[in-house]
C-alpha cells in the first residue's frame, strides 16, 4: 500500500491548492496558550464538498459500507467507523494532504521556521449510536500517540456539518503544557484522567462546537482530547491527517508505521512515504 510517491525525500513535494488560507497571528498565540484552535473557514467548502463526495465513495452514502481491510485498517473502534489513509488511492485527498498549504499552516502553528512532513491519515465516521451501537460511542480522553521528539500538527476536518449532539472533539484546554501524562492513544474516563493526572482538573473543557463544511480545528501533541458520542440521527464525518517537523527524530516508540520502513530509533523520519511537503524559504518563511 506504501508508497507510489519519489523515492525522493530532500525536495520538498508539496503543490499549491487553492482555496485553504493562511493561519492568522491571532490564531497561533490562541494555538499556543490552548493546544488547539478552531480555524474558521480554514477549506473553501466547495473543496470540503468534494473530499466528501470521494469520502463517500470510498465508505458508502452512509460512511458505514467499507470493509475492514486486514492487515492494513487499524482496529476498529466502537467510536467510529473508519478508513485509514484515503490519500494512498484517491487523487483529492492526496492532493489536500501534499498541500503547501497546509505544510505551512503546521510550521506557522508550530512555531518553527521549519519544513513539514505528511504522516498519515484516517476517515473517521462516528454514526448514529441509534443505529450502530457498536461504531458511535465516546472515545475516551487520551493524547495522541507521537513516536518522535516534537510536537505533531492533527488536523480535525468535518466534511459535513457537525452539531454537538454528534460527537465533536472537545480539549482540555491548556493541557498540552503538562507535557505526556500517560501511554499515547491510552483512552481513559474522566475520573482516572484527572487520578493519572490531578493538574488536569485546572484545565477547562471546550464545548463542543458546531462546524460547518470548511471549518477545521488544529491541535499540537499532548492536548488531552476526547469526544461525546454520536446521539444524533446523521453520521458525523471527519477526516483527520496529521503533520510533524521534517527535522523530527524517531524516539523508538513502537510503531508499526515507523518500523516497516526501516527507520531506526534516533533517525529522522526522512522517506519518501513521510514526504517534506512545506519547506520556508531561506527569508520570508514560517517563523
Ligand atoms: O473525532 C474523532 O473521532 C477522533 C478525535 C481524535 O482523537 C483526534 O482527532 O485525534
Ligand atoms: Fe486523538
Amino acid at each position: 500500500m506504501s508508497s507510489s510517491f519519489a523515492a525522493d525525500t530532500a525536495a520538498a513535494v508539496g503543490t499549491d491548492v487553492p482555496g485553504i488560507r493562511e493561519v492568522t497571528p491571532d490564531e497561533v498565540e490562541q494555538f499556543w496558550e490552548n493546544g488547539w484552535i478552531r480555524l474558521p473557514r480554514l477549506i473553501d467548502p466547495d473543496l470540503v464538498g468534494s473530499l466528501l463526495q470521494q469520502a463517500q465513495q470510498l465508505m458508502g452514502p452512509g460512511g458505514d459500507a467499507n470493509e475492514e481491510r486486514l492487515g492494513f485498517d487499524f482496529e476498529t473502534s466502537p467510536a467510529s467507523q473508519s478508513f485509514r489513509s484515503p490519500s494512498e488511492i484517491d487523487d483529492l485527498f492526496h492532493t489536500v494532504v501534499h498541500s503547501r498549504q497546509l505544510g505551512r499552516n503546521a510550521s506557522l502553528l508550530l512555531g518553527r521556521n521549519s519544513g513539514t512532513r505528511f504522516f498519515d491519515d484516517i476517515l473517521l465516521v462516528k454514526l448514529p449510536l441509534s443505529q450502530r451501537g457498536d461504531r458511535g460511542q465516546p472515545l475516551g480522553w487520551h493524547q495522541d500517540k507521537n513516536p518522535t521528539d516534537r510536537s505533531w500538527i492533527y488536523f480535525w476536518i468535518p466534511l459535513d456539518h457537525v452539531a454537538p449532539d454528534q460527537g465533536a472533539v472537545q480539549y482540555m484546554t491548556g493541557s498540552h503544557k503538562l507535557g505526556p501524562l500517560w501511554r499515547g492513544g491510552a483512552c481513559v474516563d474522566l475520573d482516572e484522567a484527572y487520578r493519572l493526572a490531578p493538574r488536569l482538573r485546572s484545565c477547562e473543557l471546550s464545548d463542543e462546537l458546531t462546524f460547518e463544511p470548511g471549518d477545521v480545528i488544529a491541535h499540537c501533541s499532548w492536548v488531552v482530547h476526547g469526544t461525546g458520542a454520536n446521539v444524533g440521527t446523521r453520521p458525523r464525518w471527519v477526516y483527520r491527517p496529521s503533520f510533524f517537523p521534517a527535522d523530527a527524530i524517531y524516539m523508538g516508540v513502537p510503531s508499526p508505521t515507523i518500523a516497516e520502513r526501516g527507520i531506526k530509533a534516533f533517525e529522522p523520519l526522512a522517506h519518501a512515504d513521510f514526504p517534506v511537503i512545506y519547506e520556508p524559504e531561506a527569508s520570508g518563511g514560517a517563523g
